[in-house]
């Protein structure tokens, strides 16, 4: 495994629900690092890029509603194989598919208002990170999940 970064988001519904604190505490307690973090309502534009590989699908306008129906919470987490981690993490795409103990099988029930975004693979983070921050919003620091006792 090596370090990587990954894109979360907490969609419009996690946000409206009150979900920002515990999803947060959950990238952090695994051990994780936040190296970014903005509350920010996208342009339906933006999402339209975020998601363009599923723009075919028909359920994309209804997806691109959705996510631009309120503020998301972005983020930028970063440790050892925090991609595929991250992913499960989340669980399944379909909330319905999610083991208790995942952040979907714990705090959704549709496939539709699935409360949280994780990229897929290293390239695809990449993609997405410089999508939704600036090079100047990735805060370098040094957390105590890198200090040598960790
Ligand atoms: P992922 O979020 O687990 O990576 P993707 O297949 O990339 O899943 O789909 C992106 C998002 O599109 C999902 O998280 C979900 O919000 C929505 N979505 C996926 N499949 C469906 C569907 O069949 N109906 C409605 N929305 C869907
Ligand atoms: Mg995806």
């Amino acid at each position: 495994m090596s370090t990587e970064r990954t894109f979360i988001a907490i969609k419009p519904d996690g946000v409206q629900r009150g979900l920002i604190g515990e999803i947060i505490k959950r990238f952090e307690q695994k051990g994780f690092k936040l190296v970014a973090m903005k509350l920010i309502h996208a342009s339906a534009d933006h999402l339209r890029q975020h998601y363009a590989d599923l723009k075919e699908k028909p359920f994309f306008s209804g997806l691109i509603k959705y996510m631009s129906s309120g503020p998301v919470v972005a983020m930028v987490w970063e440790g050892l194989g925090a991609v595929k981690t991250g992913r499960v993490m989340l669980g399944e795409t379909n909330p319905a598919d999610s083991k208790p103990g995942t952040i979907r099988g714990d705090y959704c029930i549709q496939i539709d208002r699935n409360i949280i975004h994780g990229s897929d693979s290293v390239d695809s983070a990449k993609e997405e990170i410089s999508l939704w921050f600036t090079p100047e919003e990735l805060v370098s620091y040094t957390s105590c999940a890198e200090s040598w006792i960790y």
